[in-house]
């Protein structure tokens, strides 16, 4: 009998680099996905401060062209351009990846004063204060804070339906209403009218403010958290640092159409081009991109051999303590794997 070949689903692969350790870390994530047997095929792209100087913009129609065009995007870390656009506010628009998914779990071995955090936080993607939408004159500035209620409810069920997938029970709605009465006001109601749906999930709202200081008192109580984008992304941050910093803070930005996964951190143009930027968090990013393509078991493999090179303590980045460099730390983590 003659052999069928059933041909085997090729994923194409958006990569973007972008400037800084963004380099460094998305050739380390990139050698350790060609040394696993999956069927990605990579297509690059340019955006930020690089690409500024040598095409007059920090996101090229063809950029998003060909993440549009792509099953996943991988974004590295851009350097914002004084007086333009920033590339990945812009490209995270463009795909209307309107959910920033920012897992937030302790590790083994790292030393933090709490060892049982496994959150997530849930941000707004699209409006906020992140709109860049700046005017005024010398003498008085305005930003506009977009909060619609469409985007508020979306982002709600975004947040909901992580919950019931995690199997976790509570999502905290977080605003300050009490201040931003109309805009939060907004935030806050569309938030209980989707909750409505959710009836076997807990909910409770808190105020940014209280909210930043329960992350550092009681991180364990959170489940999923669901913010506007501002405040997601500064309490994300914040939340990196009970468990380990930047260099282990992956995301994806999901929408209906696509989803594009970069680290939480920036292009550290301190540190770029010494081969000492954590990779974790880039390559976790990976790893959530491989989730999002339904490759459940190699996005395991790779959460578990970070999971066991960060617990052994003895191939680290400096950020984590150690004098290992981006790709030793690499390759100890493909070496837990294959
Ligand atoms: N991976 C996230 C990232 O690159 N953050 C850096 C950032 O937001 N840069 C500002 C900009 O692109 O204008």
């Amino acid at each position: 009998y003659e052999q069928i070949v059933v041909s085997e689903i090729m994923y194409d692969i958006a990569v973007i680099s972008g400037d800084g350790i963004g380099r460094e870390v998305m050739s380390a994530c990139e050698y350790l996905l060609d040394k696993l047997d999956l069927k990605l095929s990579f297509k690059y792209g340019e955006a930020g401060f690089d690409c500024f100087n040598k095409n007059g913009t920090t996101l090229p129609e063809e950029t998003i062209k060909l993440a549009n065009d792509s099953d996943a995007v991988l974004f590295g870390a851009s350097t914002s351009t004084p007086g333009q656009p920033s590339p990945i506010i812009n490209l995270r628009k463009e795909l209307n990846v309107y959910a920033n998914i920012r897992p937030i779990k302790s590790y083994k071995g790292i030393n933090s004063i709490h060892d049982d955090i496994d959150f997530v936080i849930v941000r707004e993607n699209t409006e906020g204060l992140y709109s860049q939408a700046e005017y005024g004159d010398e003498n008085k500035v305005i930003a506009e804070r977009i909060i619609t209620r469409r985007a508020s409810e979306r982002i709600s069920k975004a947040a909901f339906n992580l919950c019931v997938k995690r199997g976790q029970s509570k999502v905290t709605c977080v605003h300050k209403s009490n201040v931003l009465k109309k805009t939060d006001g907004v935030f806050k109601e569309s938030f209980y009218k989707i909750a409505k749906e959710y009836p076997q999930i807990k909910t409770e709202d808190f105020y940014v403010d209280a909210t930043a200081m329960y992350l550092i008192t009681q991180p364990q109580n959170f489940d999923v958290i669901v913010s506007s984008n501002l405040f997601g992304d500064i309490l994300s941050d914040e939340s990196a640092g009970l468990v380990g910093g930047l260099g282990l803070a992956p995301s994806g930005n999901i929408g209906d159409h696509n989803g594009l996964f970069e680290p939480v951190h920036g292009s550290a143009p301190d540190i770029a081009g010494k081969n000492i930027a954590n990779p974790c968090s880039m390559i976790l990013s990976a790893s959530m991109m491989l989730d999002y393509l339904g490759e459940w078991e190699i996005s395991n493999d790779i959460k578990g051999a970070i999971e066991k090179v960060i617990s052994d303590c003895k191939i680290r980045t400096p950020d984590l303590g150690g004098d290992s460099s981006t790709m030793e730390v690499t390759k100890a983590i493909v070496k837990e794997i294959i």
